[in-house]
């Protein structure tokens, strides 16, 4: 299998954790995400992933699988241990809605296509990308810690075991703070980050930060 990724994605991050979590070993190739003329966008890259995102996964049989989501998804059915989804259906059913939310609703309002085209049509400057940036991500974080609220059972998002809850929340959790929010108004994110911080798969795994 090959994963085409960015070091600085939190998309890919989600899938670098998972593939640790299970303990697979895949080759990686890097593609520039950055910049008006990034690689994404380009015509090779569009033959992988049609949307022009990372990450794309390479299946062992030729498929191209994209979205973070359904690429975990088909690993935790490749290979079912550990699980990546809680045992119980409305735990599964948590867990599924805890990184929508994070994917769809934080993460989708702030990929640097976003910014470029906020930059090129309504020319917003890069601070005012950032204030948006933080106000998505301060919004949507508030909604995932009421979801935990009401949803956690154990020492992590929904369980005692690390689950696609806790994989989507880390690499977003990261990156909030890397835009100057602070955690700590929200008790059930902090302390589910500190304890995955702990874990070498997601501590390994995290995004890089954007230079
Ligand atoms: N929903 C997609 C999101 C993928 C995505 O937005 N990836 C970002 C990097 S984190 C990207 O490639 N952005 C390129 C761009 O915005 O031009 C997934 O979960 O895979």
């Amino acid at each position: 299998m090959k994963l085409y990724l960015n070091e600085i994605s939190s998309a890919a991050s989600r899938v670098r954790i998972a593939l640790a979590l299970k303990g697979l070993a895949v080759e990686t190739q890097s593609i520039g995400i950055l910049g008006a003329h990034a690689e994404s966008h380009q015509d090779d890259y569009l033959k992988i992933n049609p949307q022009g995102l990372v990450p794309a996964l390479l299946a062992e049989n030729g498929s191209l699988i994209t979205q973070s989501l359904a690429i975990i998804e088909y690993l935790d059915e490749l290979q079912p241990e550990p699980p990546l989804l809680p045992r119980g259906l409305l735990e599964r059913a948590a867990a599924r809605s805890i990184a929508m939310a994070i994917a769809s609703e934080i993460h989708a309002l702030l990929t640097p296509r976003i910014g470029l085209h906020l930059a090129a049509t309504l020319g917003v400057d890069a601070q005012a990308t950032a204030d948006w940036n933080r106000h998505w991500t301060a919004e949507g974080l508030g909604a995932v810690e009421r979801l935990l609220a009401d949803n956690r059972r154990g020492a992590f998002a929904i369980g005692n075991e690390p689950c696609i809850a806790d994989i989507f929340l880390f690499p977003q959790a990261i990156g909030a703070r890397r835009l100057g929010i602070d955690l700590e108004r929200w008790p059930h994110i902090t302390d589910i980050i500190a304890r995955l911080g702990t874990l070498p798969s997601f501590a390994e795994n995290a995004p890089a930060p954007r230079k």
